[in-house]
C-alpha cells in the first residue's frame, strides 16, 4: 500500500485503487491552495500506470461544502486551477473516479462529484447546489452536468431553489449510483474496482436527460416569479436552459460568464455578507471559552394565544415536545384548534402529510397547572404584554421550575431585568422575542438581561438553531433592536403625507427599493388599533392614523384604514376619505403640499433607521452591525439584495448619509435627523460599522 500526499490531500493505494482523502476543516471548503493540491493529486494518479481507479473522499464530518465563500471577492477566488478547471481535470481522467459522499455535498462540492464518473453516498448525505442563496449560480459546470445525470426539470428545480436532496432521492433520480450502508470508503473502493473494467463515460459526454418541455417552462416561470427581483434564480434558469439547447462546451462557457458576472455584483456580495453574519451571530462576543449550551429536551410555554401556539409548533416541527399552559380548559381547547387549523393548511398546501401532522400535534401537550412544567428545560412565557402579569407568571415559574431550567420571556419591549428581578434566579432568565407567526418567522431576538448567564444565552441560540431560526443576542432597551429601529424608520411617514406624498407613492417607493410591502399597507395589515393604543398609553399623537382610528378604521380587519378593502379582499384601493384627513392635518401644521420624489421618501425613512442602528451599537445594545442586518432582513423584510440597513448604509457612504440628514434636519426640524452624532463621529473618522467598537473605544472616531 502506497501512502503519500500533501497538507490537504492524503493518498493511499490498495489493489490498484488510489484513495485521495481531502481534509480542510471545518467543512472542506475548496479554496485556492486546496484546489491546487487536489488538482495535482488527481493529475498524479491519472498518469500513474499502477492505478486503475480512484476514490475521492473527504475527512471530517462532511464531503466538500463548496467553494470557499470567504475567498470570494479576493483574487484567489478565480485563480487557476479554478474549480471549473479542476472539474475538467477529473472529467478528463481515463480511469474511473468515484466520489464517496458523506455529510453534505454542496455547491462546488457537488460540482466536483458531478465531474467524477460515479457517486456513492451514505443514506443520510445531502446533495445540493445552493448557489442562488448566495446570489450566484454554480460556476464549475453544475448547471450543465446535473441535467445530464437527472431529468432536466428536476435539475432546474434543484438549481433554481437551491434546496438539497437526500441521498436516497438522489439515488432514485440517478444523481447517485449507489448507497453505502456500511463503511463508505470500503464500499467506494469496491465499486471503483468493479468499474475499472467497464468502458468509461464522463458526465460531459452524456446527453442531457430531456424532460417535458411544458413542465420545464413552468418551473422556469415559477423561479422567475418567486425571485422577487433577485437576479440569481433567473440566471440559474437561463443557464440550465443553455445546457439543454447548447453543446456541453458552449453551455459551460456561458455558465462561467454568468457566474463571474454575478460574483462581481452587489447582490451576491450582500447575500454573502448575510451568510457570514448568520455564522457570526452564533458566537457570543463576551463569552469565556468553553461555554456549553444546557440540554433542551422538553419545553413549556405559558399562554396558548397566536404567539404561544406558534412557538409550540416551531418546537414540534423539529421533533421537540412542548407543553402549553393556559388558564382554562376552554382556552386550551382554543389553542389546540388554532394549531390543528394551521397544520391542516400545511397539509392542504402539500408541505406536510397527514401522518406528519399527527406526529407534530401529538408532540404538543396542554395543561392548566404550573405543575406540568416541573421537568421542563426551557419555559417560554407568551402572555399579554403587561409587566405585572408577566412578573406574576415569573414568580410562579420560579417556584415550580427545576434548578437549571431556563425561564424566557417573549416580551417585545418590556424590561427583562424587571421581570428577572422577581425570581431567585435572574441569571437563568432571558428574553426570547419571537415574531408572528412564530412557526414561520425566522428571527428570535435573544435578550440578554443584566445577569443572564452565558450558557443561558448559548442555549437560547441553540433553541433558535434547532428550530430553524436565527437567534441574535441584543441588550435590554425599549423595543430592543428591531422595534426601536422601526419606530425611527416610521417617524417621517405621516410627515411625508402632510407634505404631499400619498400612501400609494410611499408604499411603491418601498416596494421599488425591494421591500415586500410598504409601511402603510403593512400597518393596515397589522391593525392600526395596536399603535393607537400604544400611543395613547405613551401620550403620543399621529394625527392621521389617530383620525382613522377614531372613525373605527383599523385597516384590513375593518375594511378601511390608509386604504379601502372591498369585502373579503386584501387588495388595497385608495381610501376616498383619506385626502380630507391629510388636508386637515396639513392645515393644522400650516404645511403647503409639494411634489416629493421617491429618493426623498427613501432618505427620510431609511436614514433615521440607520442612525438608530448606529446609536444602538454605540450603546452596546447590539454587538455587531451585521447582527442588525440579520434582524432587519430575517424579521422585518429589509431587502436581502441590499444586505441589511447597516451594510446598505456603508455602501452609500456614512458622510453622504450624515450630510443628507443635516439637510433634512434643517428643512423639517424633526428630531430623528438631528441625532446623527454617532454617525457623524464615525463618518468624520472615516471609520466603518465593522470597526465600530474599536473606533469608539480607541477614541479615533471622536
Ligand atoms: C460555490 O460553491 C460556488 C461554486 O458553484 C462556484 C465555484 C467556481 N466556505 O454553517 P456552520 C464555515 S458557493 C467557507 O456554522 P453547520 C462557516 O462560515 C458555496 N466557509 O456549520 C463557519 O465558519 P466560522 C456553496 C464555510 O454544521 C463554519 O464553516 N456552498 C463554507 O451548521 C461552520 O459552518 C454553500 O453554500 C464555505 N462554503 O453547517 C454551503 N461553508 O466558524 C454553505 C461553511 O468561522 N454552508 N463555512 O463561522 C452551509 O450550508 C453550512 O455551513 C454547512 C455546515 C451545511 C456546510
Amino acid at each position: 500500500m502506497k501512502v503519500g500526499g500533501s497538507e490537504f490531500v492524503k493518498r493511499s493505494d490498495d489493489q490498484s485503487v488510489a484513495t485521495l482523502t481531502f481534509e480542510n476543516p471545518p467543512v472542506n471548503a475548496l479554496g485556492y491552495e486546496a484546489r491546487k493540491a487536489l488538482n495535482a493529486a488527481v493529475l498524479e494518479v491519472g498518469i500513474d500506470p499502477q492505478v486503475k481507479a480512484v476514490v475521492l473522499v473527504c475527512g471530517g464530518g462532511t464531503f466538500f461544502a463548496g467553494a470557499d465563500i470567504k475567498e470570494f471577492g479576493t483574487e484567489n477566488a478565480t485563480r487557476s486551477p479554478n474549480l471549473k478547471e479542476f472539474c475538467a481535470s477529473l472529467d478528463g481522467l481515463s480511469k474511473p473516479v468515484v466520489a464517496a459522499i458523506h455529510g453534505v455535498a454542496l455547491g462546488g462540492g457537488l460540482e466536483v462529484a458531478l465531474a467524477c464518473h460515479y457517486r456513492i453516498a451514505v443514506p443520510d448525505a445531502l446533495l445540493g447546489l445552493p448557489e442562488v442563496k448566495l446570489g450566484l449560480i454554480p460556476g464549475a459546470g453544475g448547471t450543465v452536468r446535473l441535467p445530464r445525470l437527472i431529468e432536466a426539470t428536476k435539475a432546474l428545480r434543484m438549481i433554481t431553489t437551491g434546496e438539497p436532496v437526500l441521498a436516497q432521492q438522489a439515488f432514485n433520480e440517478g444523481l447517485v449510483d449507489a448507497l453505502a450502508s456500511g463503511d463508505l470508503i470500503e464500499a467506494a473502493r469496491k465499486f471503483a474496482l468493479d468499474k475499472a473494467f467497464f468502458p468509461l463515460m464522463a458526465t460531459s459526454r452524456r446527453p442531457v436527460r430531456q424532460s417535458d418541455i411544458a413542465e420545464f417552462a413552468a418551473i422556469a416561470d415559477q423561479a422567475i416569479s418567486r425571485s422577487r427581483g433577485l437576479r440569481a434564480p433567473v440566471a440559474a434558469a437561463r443557464s440550465v436552459r443553455n445546457a439543454v439547447t447548447m453543446s456541453f462546451d458552449e453551455a459551460i462557457a456561458a455558465e462561467r460568464r454568468i457566474f463571474l458576472e454575478l460574483l462581481a455584483g452587489d447582490e451576491s456580495a450582500a447575500l454573502r455578507h448575510l451568510f457570514l453574519a448568520e455564522r457570526s451571530a452564533q458566537k457570543l462576543k463576551t463569552a469565556s471559552a468553553g461555554v456549553v449550551a444546557r440540554p433542551l429536551r422538553i419545553v413549556g410555554i405559558v399562554g396558548g394565544g397566536t404567539m404561544g401556539s406558534g412557538i409550540a409548533m416551531s418546537f414540534a416541527d423539529n421533533g421537540i415536545r412542548a407543553t402549553i399552559l393556559e388558564l382554562s380548559h376552554d382556552a386550551l381547547q382554543a389553542s389546540r384548534e388554532r394549531i390543528e387549523r394551521a397544520y391542516s393548511i400545511s397539509v392542504t398546501r402539500g408541505s406536510i402529510s397527514e401522518e406528519e401532522k399527527a406526529v407534530r400535534v401529538a408532540l404538543i401537550g396542554g395543561a392548566t397547572d404550573y405543575d406540568a412544567f416541573r421537568n421542563c428545560d426551557l419555559i417560554i412565557e407568551a402572555v399579554v404584554e403587561d409587566m405585572e402579569v408577566k412578573r406574576e407568571v415569573f414568580r410562579q415559574l420560579d417556584l415550580i421550575a427545576r434548578p437549571g431550567a431556563i425561564l424566557a420571556t417573549n416580551t417585545s419591549y418590556l424590561d427583562v431585568d424587571l421581570i428577572a428581578a422577581v425570581t431567585e434566579r435572574p441569571g437563568d432568565v432571558v428574553g426570547m422575542h419571537y415574531f408572528s407567526p412564530a412557526n414561520v418567522m425566522k428571527l428570535i431576538e435573544i435578550v440578554r438581561g443584566r445577569e443572564t448567564r452565558d450558557d443561558v444565552l448559548a442555549t437560547a441560540l441553540a433553541a433558535a438553531r434547532i428550530t430553524g431560526k436565527v437567534g441574535v443576542v441584543v441588550g435590554v432597551c425599549d423595543g430592543f433592536v428591531g422595534n426601536r429601529m422601526l419606530l425611527a424608520r416610521n417617524a417621517q411617514n405621516e410627515q411625508l403625507l402632510v407634505e404631499g406624498a400619498t400612501p400609494e407613492q410611499i408604499d411603491k417607493a418601498f416596494v421599488d427599493f425591494g421591500w415586500p410591502m410598504g409601511p402603510f399597507q403593512m400597518s393596515d395589515m397589522a391593525g392600526l388599533d395596536i399603535g393607537w393604543r400604544t400611543r395613547k398609553r405613551m401620550g403620543r399623537v399621529a394625527p392621521i392614523a389617530d383620525a382613522l382610528c377614531e372613525r373605527g378604521w383599523f385597516g384590513q380587519k375593518t375594511g378601511r384604514g390608509f386604504y379601502l378593502y372591498e369585502a373579503g379582499a386584501r387588495q388595497p384601493k385608495p381610501n376616498p376619505d383619506l385626502p380630507a384627513i391629510i388636508a386637515a392635518a396639513a392645515r393644522q401644521a400650516s404645511q403647503q403640499s409639494r411634489a416629493i420624489s421617491d429618493t426623498e421618501i427613501i432618505q427620510r425613512t431609511h436614514f433615521p433607521l440607520v442612525n438608530e442602528g448606529a446609536r444602538l451599537l454605540s450603546e452596546g445594545i447590539v454587538a455587531r452591525s451585521s447582527d442588525i442586518d440579520l434582524i432587519w432582513t430575517r424579521g422585518y423584510g429589509f431587502p436581502v439584495a441590499k444586505g441589511g440597513p447597516m451594510y446598505w448604509a456603508s455602501r452609500q457612504g456614512l458622510s453622504t448619509i450624515t450630510a443628507s440628514m443635516d439637510r433634512w434636519a434643517l428643512k423639517t426640524g424633526a428630531s430623528c435627523f438631528s441625532t446623527a452624532d454617532v454617525l457623524r463621529r464615525l463618518a468624520g473618522a472615516g471609520a466603518s460599522f465593522e470597526r465600530f467598537g474599536l473606533a469608539l473605544n480607541q477614541g479615533d472616531a471622536a
